[in-house]
């Protein structure tokens, strides 16, 4: 019955058999968290340097109402350009798939297919949140509450400061969603190492954050863990550079009345104009840092099984 919604890739799917080190990555950051020709440019270069670390990548996303576990080359190229896939979080999921059409997944979307198809490690480079004004607006990404039920573990820069990154911190502790520093105390700001937040638990090798993740799932508590790994210092952004061109991103969503699931595609490109592109740079280069880091950490859960 589930092979009807899902099809997983026969590489990823063998490589699931052979208890290798698979690891999910997102759509949406192709189709709306980047601009063409970058964005498959860096999803390509993303599964390079997983395969590099012996890993094998799994892009997700839905095609023609179809959840795919491992876009082949053309479908993450069709992605990138198409301009009509649709964002697909978990309420979206039911629609894309019942009226054929395609989507591509957010954190929340990914996390259920990596699921469905037994694939506990998951590599993207920010993550949804609480927004700021969430008290008024009730904005809070749907990614929360999926790490909150979802047994995946993401392997991200942290969260934009566009979010209230205390709220959003709060909601994962209510949540009894675990959140890392990855060589760090503190949460990373995707931009910025430091966000002036401190995470639960420092974590300093892959085969740490295996062992964690391995006894959580084994007690059966329900849920992902956030790993928050830093970007390299070299490619950080000055912080008032960032934060000035966030607020004024911000205060542009505002006036428009930009809302709902459109605030943070908005948000991320004003962002990339108003840095005239020098933060699409940075968010290029953390995610390669974090498909490094979540295929190890892959490769050691896989030994534990
Ligand atoms: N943050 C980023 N880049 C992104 C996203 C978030 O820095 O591409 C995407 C992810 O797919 C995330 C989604 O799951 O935005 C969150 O959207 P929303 O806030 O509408 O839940
Ligand atoms: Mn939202």
């Amino acid at each position: 019955m589930l092979e009807k919604y899902l099809e997983i890739n026969p590489e990823v799917e063998k490589a699931l058999r052979e208890n290798r080190a698979v690891v999910a990555l997102e759509s949406t950051i192709i189709a709306h968290g980047m601009p063409y020709p970058k964005n498959v440019e860096t999803a390509l270069r993303v599964e390079e340097i997983i395969r590099e670390n012996q890993g094998v990548p799994a892009t997700i996303g839905i095609i023609n109402g179809r959840m795919k576990v491992g876009l082949t080359r053309e479908e993450i190229e069709h992605m990138a350009k198409s301009g009509d896939v649709m964002k697909v979080s978990r309420r979206d999921i039911p629609f894309a798939i019942a009226q054929k059409l395609d989507g591509a997944t957010t954190v929340a979307g990914t996390m259920i297919g990596a699921s469905l198809a037994g694939i506990s490690v998951f590599v993207t480079g920010g993550i949804g949140g609480v927004h700021r004004e969430a008290g008024e607006t009730f904005d809070i990404s749907a990614d929360l509450q999926e790490f909150a039920s979802t047994n995946v573990a993401v392997v991200c820069a942290g969260a934009k400061s566009i979010l209230d990154i205390g709220l959003t911190l709060e909601y994962l502790e209510t949540h009894g969603v675990p959140v890392i520093g990855y060589g760090t105390e503190e949460f990373p700001a995707f931009y910025t190492r430091k966000s002036g937040f401190k995470v639960d638990y420092r974590v300093d090798t892959p085969e740490a954050l295996a062992s964690a993740a391995k006894v959580k799932w084994d007690l059966g508590l329900r849920g992902g863990m956030v790993i928050g790994n830093p970007i390299p210092t070299e490619y950080e952004m000055a912080y008032d550079t960032i934060n000035r061109a966030i607020e004024e991103a911000l205060d542009e969503a505002k006036e428009l009345g930009i809302k709902g699931k459109e605030t943070t595609p908005f948000l991320l490109s004003k962002i990339k104009a108003i840095t005239s592109g020098a933060s699409l740079e940075s968010n290029i280069q953390l995610v390669y840092n974090n498909a490094r880091l979540g295929a190890k950490f892959a490769l050691e859960l896989s030994k534990l099984y």
